[in-house]
């Protein structure tokens, strides 16, 4: 969807959204249900468009905040309300649909779980960033054919490796997407998920393939040592850096606790796959963002560089180039 001249269509579900409107928004998507357009198509050339532009204009500064998280609100709600027309049916394949551990981008998983449901799959959707040792005993006992994983950010790609991990622990192949394991889904692979898809349509075929081979054991990847000691310290490492960072700004706000967190996040991501652009891709977006609102574009990484260094993690400091 272009944000500059919307269709009527579009008008009407971007205002509707905007305004947190979801009666509206379920009357407007319910009307083109009405005159012919398929569930699918509805979801995918219509609702999440709508919010993939909306996202775009509030990352330009167009819409505030709160007009973004009404609108996600009111998508998300009308797609599981239309889900709502689906039956469970009994002899559906078994599936299960969640997001990375520590990843709170919901809409994208409860629409992949949306279109399985609507194909025939017996779905349950677990919501976003369920810890992964409750998962391991849910899918031990529940028993899905297939886990479909969602991972919107690069730096919940140890959020995704949990949730592989716990589908494999019970024999269950994963079917992983979204922007976080990278353009072309290098970072599934890496992780040992069976199978990675580009868009939602490709999931059906993706669960066939993955159902279709061998079962072999599933593979576990643990933590090498030295991202494993990051991790088992990232509690102080995060109050140091939001101390140092203290020193440097006025008031370390929620924003900037979240962006040293999702540095971190990427640092550890980046160890983990063995591709320093996870660290370095992260640093450049983050400092365009604080940047565009009016933070120190560096502050967050120098904060946390120091930090990472008091702790003598140097390798996962040197991540951090601030000469780039
Ligand atoms: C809505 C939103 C949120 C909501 C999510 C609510 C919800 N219930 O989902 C909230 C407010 C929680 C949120 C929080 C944050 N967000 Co946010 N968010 C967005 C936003 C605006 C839209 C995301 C979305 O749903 N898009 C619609 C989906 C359908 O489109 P898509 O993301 O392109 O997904 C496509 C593929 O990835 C694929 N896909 C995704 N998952 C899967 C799974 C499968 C199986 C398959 C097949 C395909 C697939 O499907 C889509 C193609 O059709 C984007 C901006 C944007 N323009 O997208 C930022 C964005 C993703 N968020 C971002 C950030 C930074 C954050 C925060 C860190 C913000 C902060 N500073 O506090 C937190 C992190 C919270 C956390 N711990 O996870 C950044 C990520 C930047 C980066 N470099 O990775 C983005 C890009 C915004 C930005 N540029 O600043 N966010």
């Amino acid at each position: 969807m272009t944000t500059d001249k919307l269709t009527d269509t579009e008008l009407a579900l971007t205002s509707a959204a905007l305004a947190g409107d979801t009666g509206r928004l379920y009357q407007v998507a319910g009307k083109l249900m009405d005159e012919g357009v398929a569930f699918d198509e509805l979801l995918f050339d219509h609702l999440l468009p709508a919010e993939r532009a909306i996202g775009a204009r509030w990352e330009q500064g167009d819409y505030l905040i709160a007009e973004e998280h009404a609108a996600t609100a009111a998508i998300e709600t009308v797609i599981s309300l239309l889900a709502g027309m689906f039956d469970l049916p009994d002899d559906g394949v078994p599936v299960v649909v969640t997001t990375a551990e520590g990843d709170d981008h919901s809409l994208p998983a409860r629409a992949s779980a949306a279109h399985l449901l609507f194909l025939g799959y017996r779905t349950t959707f677990l919501g976003s960033s369920v810890p992964g040792s409750d998962l391991k005993e849910f899918l031990a006992s529940d028993q899905p054919a297939v886990l479909v994983l969602s991972c919107t950010m690069t730096s919940h790609l140890l959020g995704a490796l949990s949730v592989i991990n716990a589908a494999h622990a019970a024999g269950i192949p994963v079917v992983a997407g979204g922007k976080g394991f990278g353009t072309d889904g290098r970072w599934a692979a890496v992780l040992g998920a069976d199978k990675w898809v580009a868009h939602h349509s490709e999931v059906p075929g993706a669960i066939d393939e993955v159902l279709g081979q061998q079962q072999t054991d599933r593979t576990q990847t643990s933590l090498p040592s030295a991202l494993q000691d990051l991790v088992n310290r990232r509690s102080q490492i995060l109050a140091e850096a939001e101390s140092h960072l203290s020193e440097e700004v006025e008031s370390v706000d929620r924003r900037l606790r979240e962006e040293i967190r999702v540095l971190l996040g990427a640092v550890e991501a980046a160890i983990l796959v063995d591709g320093s652009e996870v660290a370095s891709e992260m640093l450049m977006w983050q400092r365009r963002a604080l940047s565009a609102h009016g933070y120190d574009e560096f502050a967050v990484a120098r904060a946390l560089k120091r930090s990472l260094q008091d702790h003598d993690a140097s390798s996962a400091a040197d991540l951090i180039d601030l000469s780039a």
